[in-house]
């Protein structure tokens, strides 16, 4: 599994250094947290099977995306917006596909921004580009992810009418929350913008950073 280990650190590090830069560029961090995960040989297992393939590694490499994961949890619906933006724009990264479970949620309720990219990892042997699951969503989100989850677990996948119901009612109640709360933060955000706008005059170690940043991005460019 160090292909994969491998592939979430770097991963990892890059989104890091995306959220570094957002918050040198507009004084704010977009990401609340971030956690990683392998996917366990008795889940693999299990995943290999429910598709019809046998377990063996080349099937465990080409049919399956998300032995490597990643979750971003962010504050705010706009920052996940932002966050696949940057991914998306990184130059080495490569984007395989995007599903948009916030714009349109699962029938069961799930909300989730979900993107399978391949990242380069430098071995001495060469470089091998390794797929990695990437979940980003709100706090709220996470919350709900997390508590339906567990209840999936208990029931063995078939839930309880009522208590199925009673999800999806609080999916749409996190639904309105989250955007409610985004609305709030999108205001603070702007007047954090002017106060920053209105003390550009002033060099701080911020104006160094995004002089070297805007400075490296035309390096790059050239
Ligand atoms: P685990 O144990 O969390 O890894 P795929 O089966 O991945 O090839 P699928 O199901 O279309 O294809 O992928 P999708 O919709 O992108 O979902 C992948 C992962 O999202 C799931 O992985 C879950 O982690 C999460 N997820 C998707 N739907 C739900 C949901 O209704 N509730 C919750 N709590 N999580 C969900 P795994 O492998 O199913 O599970």
């Amino acid at each position: 599994m160090l292909m994969y280990e491998s592939a979430l650190k770097e991963m990892e590090t890059r989104v890091k250094v995306l959220s570094d830069e957002f918050h040198v560029l507009h004084k704010y961090n977009p990401i609340e947290h971030i956690k990683t995960r392998i996917k366990s040989p008795e889940s693999i297992c299990k995943k290999l099977a429910k598709k019809g393939y046998e377990v063996n590694s080349k099937n465990l490499i080409e049919q399956l995306d998300d032995i490597a994961g990643i979750r971003i949890i962010c504050s705010f619906i706009p920052d996940i917006y932002n966050i696949v933006s940057m991914i998306e724009n990184s130059p080495d990264i490569n984007v395989l596909c995007k599903k948009d479970y916030i714009a349109s949620p699962k029938e069961s309720g799930y909300s989730s921004y979900h993107l399978i990219v391949s990242v380069p990892v430098n071995f001495s042997s060469g470089t091998v580009d390794v797929k990695v699951e990437i979940q980003i969503r709100t706090m709220a989100m996470d919350f709900w992810a997390s508590l339906e989850h567990k209840i999936k677990y208990k029931y063995s996948s078939v839930v309880p009418e009522g208590i199925s119901t009673e999800l999806k009612e609080c999916s749409k109640m996190i639904n309105v929350l989250d955007r409610r709360m985004s609305l709030l933060g999108s205001n603070l955000i702007e007047e954090l913008e002017q106060d920053l706008a209105q003390n550009k005059d002033i060099i701080d170690n911020s104006t160094i950073e995004k002089t070297l940043i805007s400075s490296s991005s035309c390096m790059i460019m050239k």
